[in-house]
């Protein structure tokens, strides 16, 4: 990109935090400068939240870079960590998860329950020949037995490689097949959409497929017949008969934690490796800070699922590292009606929310009534992550279930980073509607042009990050050069220039005048329109302040006078008539609105209503396959489109002119 992108959406409202949140808030002010005089050390500081069998010897080794070294020497048991300790603190009885199910079934589960579910689940894998450094990969729905899984994993030093439960025979079979995989640890099924949903069958075909493994655990949900074959055992005849007594112990803290593969856009999936030190320090120390959490009073809830880096570091490692009680629920947010997260919310008093704008989003389509219906007083903390989140979907957010005080953190970080890096302190910034505003204390994240030279507040360009950072990934899986070319060959030495290992996030971002960081998507995703650099967040957000529209996913679409052009595929709100000529009204209606927001240069040729738009799994609109249609191609890879129909829908909705 030979010009930096354009900035066009302002945006001036900032809330500070409630005056009580800020007085007792986990971290104050002073982390940003204690944080900038000595790096190694706060981040040394915040190892020592942990437990550690050994400590370490060197607090970073960057000597090898870009390949980093966290906490070098000391040693550390991950599940010791996250249920353990917190055990013989004398904390048994206090609820680790209280699960819902997706028909409504619950299940209570202590932090004493935990540790004799991972000792008889390690006990078991122990059982079946997995040793330290060996992978299983995990296909669950969300049941405790995927954290279990994965804790009994992290306790024996095995390398977890979690696939979403949604994901194809192919998709599954490809990921066991890179990482030479073991065991396979999954359900009969899961509850989706009001019915049981299966995936035993898909991990039979993908397992006829993968030699490597040995066994396939099988957790009874759903009680459908399955198919059984001879790798076969059940979860309630081996793990639950199993002994609950397993002694953790020790590894080094660069021992390898776990795998997951990354979507990525072109190319085969990328395997994410995260160790163990760096890791949970980072996870936990963030997930303390910016969600303030108070673990004798709070009740956390994080609505991804487990498969999604967030359900690792946000569900699993961070909370329970930081022994707190959190809400685990199986379904989806629209079964058996549309106030079941409200109700869920209400139900369990949840005081910090985590959850995805694409939610956010679609909460705001079904209509303002559904969370006034429910009881949300209890909500003090409100955090978003996944893709950016647009002002008015942040606003709606503030007042509809934040009751316009609970500060919203936006947090944007990667598979790739590990936990978060850049988001507000709920008790410390004032946020803007739509920023995620300033890098954690202990990060260095910069925005920067073609030469890697930082940008003037004001100024846009691309998110790096500056300085290594403890949870940040060791490689990718098998591919050393694709680590290397992917992440390091943009900037910096592995570009040829300078010193400075410098690390390329893919992401265009933006400053503003207080040098707040704007995140603008994927650089890729950055449309060139008559010579201009324009980002689809920015007009998707100019769309999504129209009162009519509740989501809004742009692209640029090949045209012959322009070089490209805007096409927008909009949802309008539930309440809004977008039929015929109303429809064509509101078309040039929103048309209008963008011009008038950004500029004419901005103004989409080409506005689409849709009831629906391509997602993945974690919610991210697949702009790609939206481009395909817009530019009239046949459909590219679908493997982790979360619904396939969507895109029958809208090509034929684009061939008719609608
Ligand atoms: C945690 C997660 C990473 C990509 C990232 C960016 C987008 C995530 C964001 C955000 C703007 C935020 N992203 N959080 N963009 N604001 N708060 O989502 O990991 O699935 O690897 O995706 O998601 O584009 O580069 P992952």
């Amino acid at each position: 990109m030979s010009e930096t992108l354009e900035n066009l959406y302002s945006e001036t409202r900032t809330f500070p935090p409630p005056a009580e949140l800020a007085a007792d808030a986990n971290v104050q002010a002073g982390a940003y400068q204690q944080a900038d005089d000595n790096r190694e050390e706060f981040w040394a500081q915040q190892a020592r939240r942990l437990h550690w069998a050994k400590p370490w010897d060197q607090v970073l080794d960057w000597s090898n870079a870009p390949f980093a070294k966290w906490f070098l020497g000391g040693e550390l048991n991950i599940a010791y960590n996250c249920v353990d300790r917190h055990v013989e603190a004398g904390h048994g009885d206090k609820v680790a998860i209280h699960w819902e199910g997706e028909p409504g079934d619950t299940r209570t589960i202590t932090y004493a329950d935990l540790l004799r579910s991972v000792s008889q689940a390690a006990n078991t894998l122990t059982e079946l020949g997995v040793t330290a450094g060996d992978r299983v990969a995990i296909y669950l729905p969300m049941i405790p037995e995927a954290a279990v899984a994965m804790l009994a994993c992290a306790r024996i030093g095995a390398l977890h490689s979690v696939v979403f439960g949604g994901f194809s025979v192919d998709a599954l079979a490809t990921r066991i097949q890179d990482a030479d995989c073991k065991l396979v640890i999954t359900a009969d099924g899961g509850y989706r959409r009001g019915k049981p949903s299966a995936l035993k069958p898909t991990v039979d075909e993908a397992v006829a497929q993968c030699p490597s493994i040995e066994h396939v655990l099988v957790v009874r949900r759903t009680g459908e017949d399955v198919t059984w074959g001879d790798k076969d055992l059940w979860w309630h005849e081996t793990v639950e008969q199993a002994s609950d007594k397993h002694e953790a112990r020790a590894f080094d803290s660069e021992h390898p934690l776990f795998i997951l593969y990354t979507s990525g856009t072109t190319g085969k999936p990328k395997g994410i490796l995260h160790t163990t030190g760096g890791y949970l320090t980072q996870a936990s120390y963030t997930h303390h800070a910016v969600f303030d959490l108070k673990p004798e009073t709070d009740v956390y809830w994080c609505t991804a699922d487990i498969g999604w880096v967030t359900g690792h570091s946000y569900i699993v490692y961070g909370p329970l590292s930081n022994g707190a009680t959190q809400v685990m629920y199986e379904g989806t947010p629209d079964t058996p009606h549309r106030g079941r997260f409200w109700e869920i919310v209400d139900k369990y008093k949840v005081s910090l929310l985590y959850t995805a704008p694409t939610l956010i989003r679609t909460m705001m389509k079904w209509g303002d009534d559904i969370p006034a219906k429910y009881d949300l007083s209890s909500l003090r903390i409100l955090g978003s992550v996944g893709e950016p989140i647009n002002p008015e979907a942040w606003m709606w957010y503030r007042e509809h279930v934040g009751h316009n005080n609970a500060p919203i953190v936006d947090t944007w970080w990667q598979t790739e980073t590990g936990a978060m890096m850049i988001s507000p302190l709920p008790g410390v910034t004032a946020s803007k509607p739509g920023s995620a505003m300033t890098p954690l204390p202990g990060i260095s994240a910069d925005v920067v042009n073609d030469e890697a030279e930082s940008v003037p507040d004001g100024g846009g360009g691309f998110l790096v990050l500056r300085e290594p950072w403890p949870s940040m990934l060791r490689g990718i899986w098998g591919d050393e050069q694709r680590f290397k070319d992917t992440y390091w060959s943009r900037f910096g030495k592995g570009a040829g220039v300078g010193d400075a290992w410098i690390y390329f996030a893919g992401d265009g971002a933006k400053k503003d005048a207080d040098g707040s960081l704007w995140l603008l998507g994927r650089v890729d995703d950055v449309m060139l329109i008559s010579g201009h650099n324009i980002s689809t967040t920015e007009v998707e957000s100019a769309l999504v302040s129209h009162p009519s529209v509740a989501e809004a996913a742009v692209v640029g679409a090949t045209d012959p006078t322009t070089g490209q052009a805007i096409v927008a595929f909009t949802i309008p709100r539930g309440n809004v008539d977008a039929s015929g000529d109303a429809g064509e009204k509101l078309i040039q209606e929103l048309r209008n609105h963008v011009a008038k927001k950004l500029g004419p240069i901005a103004k989409p040729r080409q506005i689409m209503l849709v009831a629906e738009l391509p997602k993945t799994r974690s919610g991210k609109i697949m702009r790609r396959l939206l481009k395909d249609v817009a530019e009239n191609r046949s459909l590219g890879d679908v493997t982790t489109l979360q619904d396939s129909a969507v895109m029958d829908l809208i090509s034929s909705g684009m061939q008719a002119g609608k």
